[in-house]
């Protein structure tokens, strides 16, 4: 009986990744091996989190800007060499490009037989770390397509359909992975005491139509009328409920769960919106379309479009199909 008990429920990342790879051929312990390594760098990263306000040094600005013109945060920073660190020694990985770096970093230890690229956002939402609340790790995982001899990241300018695997972490109350193979959408949930990932819920499923409507409505006075429009829709009617955290890993997972939709389009100082593309939009987009929900740009779907720059930033509206469908509306019929 315990030992039956067991055995349901505890499906590690590990073994999860696995048997959805069965049908995968000869790369399917690459990436095994590679969502195993994630995985670390996600417990890593979650022990740093949990302890930052005890550890001398751990929070606060490193007094750099990175290439995004943004202040680095000191966790930006280590949980952007976490990654690094754990993909040295995979073997798998010849590339990384993360937020962080203005261009990709090479291991060239495992180029050229390292036949993957890792692209992430090592963490997602800092203006949450020093206040205590949740942040996330984003990744995507693209097969590296040619030689790259100029080490510039060209071939990584490619659609989110190229992606092989995506996913994030979300460092909340507990640490949560999210992943995708394109077969579904898997959620584990981190048991620290065991140091491993069980399974929650297999083939997640978005909600065709949800209640959350999470955008930063500061940003209404830099909208264009479209957005507006379906601002003061929202305004009223019945059946919606605002919410969002300043770290778009939680909002969307909430959105998974429960159904609605995020939003962050274009503003006047920005009109392609603040989030990247790659390592931002494009897993996310990923996700969701996996879990039966949409992600678009408000004018095509978000993983159509095909970057020019590794940095590249675009409107995003993710979600439930039906409330992304709906903002589509307004947003079309302005043009
Ligand atoms: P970051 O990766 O530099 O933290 O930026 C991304 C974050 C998202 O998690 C969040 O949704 C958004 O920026 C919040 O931005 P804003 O404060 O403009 O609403
Ligand atoms: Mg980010």
């Amino acid at each position: 009986e315990d030992i039956h008990t067991l055995d349901r429920d505890c499906t590690t990342l590990s073994r999860h990744v696995l048997e959805q790879l069965q049908s995968f051929g000869p790369e399917a312990q690459d990436l095994s091996a590679i969502m195993t390594r994630i995985a670390l760098a996600g417990k890593l990263i979650a022990r740093r989190l949990s302890r930052a306000g005890l550890v001398e040094g751990a929070l606060g600005f490193t007094g750099d800007i990175n290439v995004q013109g943004e202040a680095v945060k000191k966790m930006d920073l280590y949980a952007n060499e976490v990654f690094i660190s754990v993909f040295k020694q995979s073997g798998l990985v010849c590339r990384l490009a993360s937020e962080e770096m203005d261009t990709p970093y090479y291991i060239p230890e495992n180029c050229p037989i390292g036949r993957y690229s890792l692209l992430y956002d090592p963490i997602d939402g800092s203006s949450n770390v020093d206040v205590n609340l949740n942040v996330g790790s984003i990744f995507s995982i693209r097969q590296q397509q040619g030689d790259d001899p100029q080490h510039n990241g060209q071939d990584l300018l490619q659609d989110g359909h190229q992606q092989i695997a995506a996913g994030y972490i979300l460092y909340g109350p507990s640490t949560v992975l999210v992943y995708s193979i394109g077969r579904g959408v898997h959620v584990f949930n981190l048991d620290p005491s065991l140091g491993e990932f069980i399974l929650a819920t297999e083939n997640l499923r978005i909600p065709d139509h949800g209640p959350t409507y999470s955008v930063n409505e500061g940003n209404f006075w830099q909208w264009d009328e479209s957005m507006r429009d379906f601002t003061r829709y929202v305004h009223r009617h019945e059946g919606y409920t605002a919410r969002y955290s300043g770290a778009l890993v939680g909002d969307i997972h909430r959105i998974l769960f429960q159904g609605g939709v995020f939003l962050y389009p274009g503003t006047r100082k920005q009109p392609e919106g603040k989030l990247r593309l790659l390592y931002e939009s494009a897993p996310l987009a990923f996700l969701a379309e996996q879990a039966n929900g949409a992600a678009s740009t408000g004018y095509q779907p978000l993983l159509e479009v095909v970057p020019t720059e590794l940095h590249q930033r675009t409107p995003l509206i993710i979600g439930s199909r039906e409330n992304v469908a709906l903002v589509e509306s307004f947003i079309q019929e302005r043009t």
